[in-house]
């Protein structure tokens, strides 16, 4: 019976995920300033063997819309398809999307869902989701983790995006690439890196590194944090 109740549940999600109207090309920029500074991200990854493999996963995040973007869903990996979803209420933004895997034994990032504001206290976070699914479109527990919605750029956690944060990315980029003799180096979304600045070192979560959502820690996370510092972006965007 549980059972049953579950592939119900599994492809109503799916289904409001995929079909409603995306909001997203409406209503960008409507209630955030076209100048807004602030990058918001959450990230889904698969991390452990699984019973059953993994066919398919569904993510959402529901945030209040006052001075805030309408989300975006983005791939973190090519290894799969995304179909991306989103709707709107007054005053919240629904924004999600379906991932089918190319490979039922795929570990690491699957998806992000970004979205800026005016300012760090505009971003509030009503919800979210993540739901994996086998080729039967049962419900696999535990099958999908999300990581902590996080300021973009500041790695130092005061609410600024400045100098401060872009000590402590370059070091923690310079010593991952070995000094930069290695091109780009990927990471493990789950876990931790320790990076030593005047001497004191502190643990951060590697993602928080990837500053242009690549998947991968590499020089040009540095150059765009460095335009961003110079003003020729504004923000952080895919
Ligand atoms: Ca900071
Ligand atoms: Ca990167």
């Amino acid at each position: 019976m549980s059972k049953v109740f579950r592939k119900i549940t599994a492809s109503i999600a799916a289904a409001v995920l995929c079909s409603l109207p995306v909001v997203n090309s409406l209503t960008a920029n409507a209630t955030a300033n076209s100048n807004a500074r602030f990058t918001y991200r959450k990230n889904f990854a698969i991390s452990i063997s699984q019973e059953n493999p993994v066919d398919h996963v569904s993510v959402s995040l529901a945030c209040r819309s006052a001075n805030t973007s309408a989300p975006t869903v983005s791939a973190l990996t090519q290894d799969g398809v995304l179909y991306a979803g989103g709707s709107g209420a007054p005053g919240v933004y629904n924004c999600g999307g379906t991932f089918y895997l190319n490979d039922e034994n795929y570990k690491g990032g699957i998806a992000s869902i970004s979205l800026y504001c005016n300012s760090p206290a505009d971003y509030k976070e009503l919800s979210y989701k993540n739901y994996a699914y086998d080729a039967n479109n049962d419900l696999i527990e535990d099958g999908i983790s999300a990581g902590p919605t996080f300021l973009v750029g500041d790695l130092n956690l005061d609410k600024k995006v400045d100098e401060k944060d872009y000590q402590i990315l370059y070091r923690g980029i310079a010593n991952q690439t070995n000094e930069f003799s290695v091109d780009k180096v990927s990471f493990s979304y789950f876990g931790m890196m320790n990076v030593g600045i005047g001497g004191v070192g502190k643990y951060y979560s590697p993602y928080s590194f990837d500053i242009n959502n690549d998947g991968f820690l590499s020089a040009a996370d540095i150059e765009m944090f460095n335009d961003y510092l110079s003003g020729n972006i504004t923000r952080f965007e895919k």
